[in-house]
């Protein structure tokens, strides 16, 4: 199955699209986090459903703090909506702490889930502010990747879970057999501007053949919820049965889009913007 572009099949008016469960944090200012999902998921016509980890004080110029959940009812939001309203596929983004990672696992383990699961391992804002307790990387990789369909690091993130500077081909490639061998069925290795600063060259592994993605990368200063519209758009193409490397290979269409259309906003960084989608 092969996607014409960077659209999904959207569903007739009055018929329930497919669901995504974002499990991941609020951002205050509505670029990043679960709005970023779900304004991604809505414009690729499919339903998104939410178990807010934290609450994050935050606008364009940084996250000034967060609050986290309970675990117990991070858990329960995630048991509330799949024993209801059904998800055809599940993305994490903001975990914040150890126990959350541990709760949203045994939630997982428990309800017997075998939807896709993207897991995108947020450790830090761009700012540089801390969105995952240093404690709770243990937990990522012991507890988290073990369930993931797939795992999407960036370089920053990559070092920490594994250790590897990624400074080029052979150490990208390196970094993605570490991160497989932690337990994702595919590893997602994103080269950010690796190779040159006008290509995004990412790399998928799935423990025997390397699928590289390279494409022209946008720079923009808006772009904040970059990783996270790239991730959910991953998880909206799973949610619609395509392979892998197809949902890989369409939500880098879909992120560049939203990168095309990013717009300025307060006095730091703005979004990257679905809202193209309404013009099209
Ligand atoms: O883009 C990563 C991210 C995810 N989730 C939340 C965030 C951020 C970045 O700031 O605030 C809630």
């Amino acid at each position: 199955m092969t996607l014409p572009s960077w659209f999904l099949p959207v569903p007739p008016a009055g018929a329930t699209p497919l669901r995504v469960l974002s499990i991941a944090g609020s951002d205050s200012g509505g670029g990043a986090g679960l709005q970023a999902d779900m304004r991604s998921l809505a414009l690729l016509g499919l339903h998104a459903c939410v178990a807010v980890t934290a609450v994050t004080v935050q606008n364009t110029l940084g996250v000034n703090s967060f609050h986290e959940v309970p675990e117990d009812v991070v858990a329960g939001q995630i048991e509330a909506v799949v024993t209801d309203i059904g998800v055809q596929a599940a993305k994490t983004g903001m975990l914040a702490s150890s126990a959350i990672i541990d709760a949203i696992a045994r939630t997982w383990r428990q309800l017997e889930l075998t939807v896709p699961l993207v897991v995108d391992p947020v450790c830090a804002s761009m700012h540089g502010d801390s969105l995952l307790a240093d404690s709770a990387l243990d937990s990522l990789r012991t507890q988290l990747f073990p369930l993931a369909t797939v795992v999407t690091p960036n370089l920053d993130e990559v070092r920490l879970l594994v250790g590897i500077d990624v400074v080029d081909s052979d150490t990208q490639r390196a970094a993605a057999k570490a991160l497989h061998a932690l337990g994702p069925a595919w590893a997602l290795v994103k080269g950010g501007h690796l190779r040159s600063a006008d290509r995004s060259c990412d790399l998928l592994y799935d423990g025997a053949d390397f699928y590289e993605f390279d494409t022209p990368r946008l720079s923009t200063g808006d772009d904040h919820g970059g990783g996270d519209t790239l991730a959910a758009a991953m998880a909206g193409a799973l949610a619609h049965g395509y392979p892998v490397p197809d949902a890989v290979a369409f939500a880098k269409r879909w992120v560049t889009e939203c990168l095309r259309a990013a717009y300025p906003l307060g006095g730091g960084h703005g979004p990257v913007s679905p809202l193209f989608r309404l013009h099209r």
